[in-house]
């Protein structure tokens, strides 16, 4: 029994049910809820992993450079990356190199691989910092390393329905372990095997035959001292969902130490019952350390935050909750009663925020996010003024783009993006064409000449330089082939390639979708703060808190960043991808502006302002498949597959299972908790 991390209870364990025996918080039902992956189970188990210093641990790994020589990773002039021997010196995101090789005179600085104007290949290039007039950023090292990541946790993790794992971002997953921990449960612990008391689910498990948890390496958020000690405390033996915590973060320490095992990456981890507090937990200890944040450890837990650093709340709207409330604290906002928080955010907010503070998310973890657009892009400094540089972007565009579709599967006829956008900015004007994607032009090549033939149609109208950014996109993904239906089933067919066809012999759609002022971001700006009837509570009724798992894109992201974007402006859209790191760094950083990282999410064509790259990217998949719909005559199951998704709620990810939007909204899990308190949080003393 040496090597189990449980230490036996009783050397003669009464029966269970046995008088005298003290009984669990949790039921039988609670249980074999674990199995379906219930949201509201007591016992659910969420892990968040994100990766160390990320992008400074990609390049030590290529170059092979010893662990504890400290690195940065550069972008022109700024830093992106920091790695820990770096932050010792105490260089951070906030240096410019100059400014770092002053504190630490040894740093390594890596320059990220670029495309060069002209180049139809990224590469590492020691002279990138002094191009960024001809250069553009490629993250794909970084994606890829991504990947292999997602893949060997995959491959370590159960497979089927014992699996659960959630890209959050480049460097982060959520894995829901729920279903994994119950079989490995069901096989440690014969108590729980059952039968239930007089076949009664709701009768309360026997306490665990184990009376002390070895948690090993893993920080362990203690619980606050004073009277808690008695009810909830450490005192108190283990219960099942310490337990279920404990074998959760087994199974974390074994991806963590497959991952550095196969690729050389650390990475940190958050054990707990939700993705909430998993996600404060995996920054809780850094680098390379896992936090387990026990049930009765979560009132202490999250009392000592800002709620500004809570998933959902960073940003504008913790700003906003901050100035109506004037405290960061999640402490002082403990005491605030739930009526006054309905009273100024509005009843859902009120409750949802009520709730979050104290630690209660019964948000999904989601397998099936996919990336519903790609988006290759470039701000001109100084400003390009013929078509002839415009073309040699355009084709690093399509090489961008088309290499990352190779990624998502599109060779293999997985995938594949059904329209096309170039957008192009004049001083203050935008103007965007886009058009449908022939299957057979899906390559390289073809992706290049619909471009072309984009830009053809921008420059018909005259006036269009000097031209300060360039953005193409691909969207509208449609799933391709699965079983034995071959390529033909991938390949368009029947009126939706008549529509195609005669589209493109109208060289695609012609539409000016936005011509508009530099201007009118602040003008919603204002309208956000309050200025335009609803203030707060319109801002935060668009809240679809479940949804966006990525970190917020909050100010200081903006100003951390000396880069280059590659990815959305107010007027460009920005592609989806798995998270916002893998997207450009805001090109306002590099103007110096401090314009709100909200407004990068304002629709280009209409007048809707959107709370996340994923949930404007939704948006304008579905203008785009109105677009096709109205204007090319697309047949109507080309337009229905397109449109129903996300038309029907153009806010919310299209691509997701019904189940987790359903479940994911702040009503939705306000209703579940409210209705029916969890027991294993109902013994905790709430604020
Ligand atoms: P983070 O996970 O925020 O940071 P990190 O992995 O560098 O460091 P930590 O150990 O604290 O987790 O971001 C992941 C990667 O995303 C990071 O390595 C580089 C990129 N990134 C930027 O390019 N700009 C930014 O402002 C941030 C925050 C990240
Ligand atoms: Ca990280
Ligand atoms: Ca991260």
């Amino acid at each position: 029994m040496s090597s189990s991390p449980f230490r036996n209870r009783y050397r003669d364990s009464p029966p269970a049910g046995a008088p005298g025996r003290k009984r669990s918080q949790f039921t039988y039902r609670h249980f074999n809820q674990m199995a379906s992956y219930n949201p509201s189970c007591p016992l659910r188990v969420i892990a968040h992993l994100d990766l160390d210093c990320f992008y400074a641990q990609v390049e030590m790994v290529r170059l092979r450079i010893p662990e504890d020589k400290p690195l940065a990773v550069q972008q022109w002039q700024g830093l992106i990356a920091v790695n820990y021997p770096a932050r010792a010196f105490n260089i951070g995101r906030h240096c410019t190199v100059t400014e770092a090789r002053k504190l630490c005179p040894g740093l390594i600085a890596q320059h990220v691989a670029t495309w060069r104007e002209g180049d139809d290949k990224w590469a590492y290039r020691d002279d990138a910092a002094e191009h960024i007039a001809t250069d553009k950023v490629s993250l794909d090292p970084y994606r890829l390393e991504s990947r292999k990541i997602m893949t060997i946790i995959k491959e370590h993790l159960p497979s089927g329905n014992l699996q659960k794992v959630e890209k959050a971002s480049i460097d982060e997953v959520f894995l829901d372990l729920t279903a994994h921990v119950h079989a490995v449960m069901m096989e440690r612990f014969a108590e729980l095997k059952g039968p239930e008391p007089y076949g009664d689910v709701n009768e309360e498990l026997p306490m665990p035959g184990v009376t002390a948890l070895d948690w090993k390496a893993d920080a362990l958020v203690d619980l606050g001292g004073g009277d808690e000690e008695g009810a909830d405390g450490e005192f108190d033996d283990p219960d099942w969902d310490d337990v279920a915590l404990l074998v959760a973060s087994e199974i974390v320490r074994n991806v963590r130490g497959v991952i550095r095992e196969k690729l050389g990456y650390t990475c940190s981890a958050g054990v707990s019952r939700n993705k909430l507090l998993s996600k404060l937990g995996s920054a809780y200890k850094k680098p390379n350390q896992q936090t387990v944040i026990r049930n009765r450890a979560v009132r202490h837990f999250l009392s000592g935050f800002k709620f500004t650093k809570i998933r959902n709340l960073g940003g504008k709207l913790g700003e906003l909750v901050a100035q109506a409330f004037e405290t960061e604290a999640v402490s002082d906002l403990l005491k605030v009663p739930i009526e006054q928080l309905k009273l100024k955010l509005g009843h859902e907010n009120g409750v949802w925020i009520y709730e979050t503070l104290r630690g209660i998310d019964t948000s999904e973890v989601n397998s099936g996010t996919q990336i519903k657009s790609m988006l290759s892009a470039k701000s001109f400094r100084p400003d390009i003024n013929n078509a002839e540089q415009a073309t040699k972007w355009l084709r690093i565009f399509a090489a961008d783009i088309f290499a990352r579709l190779v990624e998502e599967g599109v060779l293999e006829h997985k995938r594949r993006p059904k329209t096309i956008n170039l957008y192009h900015r004049h001083g203050n004007q935008t103007r965007s064409r886009s058009g449908p994607i022939p299957a057979r032009t899906l390559n390289e090549e073809g992706l290049f000449e619909l471009a072309k033939n984009l830009f053809r149609q921008i420059t018909q109208e005259g006036n269009i330089w000097p031209c300060s950014n360039l953005s193409l996109s691909v969207a509208g993904f449609e799933e391709g082939v699965s079983g034995n239906m071959g390529i033909d089933a991938f390949l368009v067919k029947g009126d939706e390639a008549r529509a195609l066809r005669s589209s493109e012999s109208a060289r695609t759609s012609s539409k000016e979708v936005d011509v508009s002022t530099r201007q009118q971001p602040a003008a919603k700006r204002r309208r956000i703060d309050g200025g335009g009837g609803g203030g707060i509570q319109r801002f935060l009724t668009k809240r679809e808190p479940s949804q966006d798992t990525r970190p917020a894109p909050e100010d200081d992201l903006v100003r951390k960043n000396g880069g280059e974007t590659t990815l959305g402006t107010s007027k460009t859209y920005v592609a989806s991808g798995a998270g916002w790191s893998e997207e450009p760094l805001p090109e306002e950083a590099q103007a110096g502006s401090r314009r709100s990282p909200i407004m990068t999410h304002a629709c280009s064509r209409c007048d809707a302002n959107l709370e996340s790259t994923e949930e404007l990217q939704s948006h304008l998949d579905w203008h785009f498949a109105k677009d096709l719909q109205e204007e090319e005559r697309v047949s109507q199951a080309f337009a229905n597959r397109q449109a129903s998704a996300a038309a029907s709620n153009p806010r919310v990810g299209s691509q997701k299972g019904s189940a987790s939007a359903s479940a994911s909204g702040p009503k939705k899990s306000t209703g579940k908790a409210k209705k029916k308190p969890e027991r294993g949080q109902s013994k905790l003393k709430f604020g």
